[in-house]
């Protein structure tokens, strides 16, 4: 069975960590319909959703990648770079040791989900200003004996690893090439997002289809012709607190 960990998002969402970008307005009820939309789809594409409860005293709580990696082994819980975000890890410790024997990543690492890409046994940590290298060593020696490479990735100009480079098929990444050295991935295919959609690399793969926003036309053109199956999912609102698709959830097998 697929599962989905969301998380309803905090109604004090406008006042979210923000690294890259300005602060605008946030219309929350917009951003509830997309969120709405996107456990929908999850749901749809045979997903069981489990949703943890809204928390107000957490305004990032929605991006709920940040707080965990799962694998089919483990669930490493996160200890995410942002001093405000660090509580948000004991309910999806608490929700995971359900599924998996947890490991906990322990100060002085920090370590956000969203930096950790894993394609098949290969994992990638970008270093960036939530993960630092304590944080890419600790998962190199939590994965490394379950036959992983883990390899540090460094990044210009973004949150997180996944904000440059998702996974869009078992041996294919989606990347902004401005924000990740292609090389990276030089063993994989390599499609890269329109130059004049930097956002556009973040796209959820699950169940073989491509789940990307329709708020980047040009890239999804791109993938319309590597005939990668797709579909669209707006999370416009949710962009303005710097997150994306991928972000909104953790998804496993059981
Ligand atoms: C933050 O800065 O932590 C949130 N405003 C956005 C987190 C997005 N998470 C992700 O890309 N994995």
């Amino acid at each position: 069975m697929h599962y989905a960990v969301t998380r309803q998002l905090s109604p004090t969402l406008a006042h979210c960590q923000l690294t890259h970008l300005d602060r605008q307005p946030i219309d929350l009820e917009r951003a509830r319909n997309q969120h709405a939309a996107y456990c929908h789809l999850l749901g749809r594409i045979g997903c069981t959703i489990i949703h943890l409860p809204e928390s107000p005293q957490w305004p990032d709580s929605v991006f709920v990648e940040d707080t965990a990696v799962v694998t089919d082994e483990l669930a490493i819980i996160t200890r995410p770079g942002a001093p405000s975000r660090r509580d948000e890890t004991a309910p999806m410790a608490q929700l995971l040791a359900r599924f998996r024997p947890l490991v906990h990543i322990q100060p002085p690492a920090t370590l956000d989900g969203g930096d950790v890409l894993i394609v098949g046994r290969r994992a990638w940590v970008g270093l960036t200003s939530r993960t630092n290298r304590a944080g890419f060593q600790s998962i190199q020696r939590i994965l490394e004996p379950h036959d992983y490479t883990v390899t540090p990735v460094t990044l210009t100009g973004c949150l997180h690893l996944k904000s440059a480079a998702t996974a869009i098929g078992h041996h294919t990444v989606i990347i902004n090439p401005n924000w990740i050295d292609p090389a990276t991935f030089a063993d994989l295919n390599v499609l890269e997002v329109h130059p004049t959609e930097p956002a556009a690399a973040n796209v959820l793969w699950l169940d073989d289809q491509a789940i990307a926003s329709p708020t980047f036309p040009k890239t999804l053109q791109r993938i319309q012709n590597h005939h990668i199956p797709h579909q669209t999912l707006d999370a416009s609102e949710l962009a303005k607190a710097e997150g994306a698709l991928t972000c909104c959830s953790i998804l496993f097998q059981a």
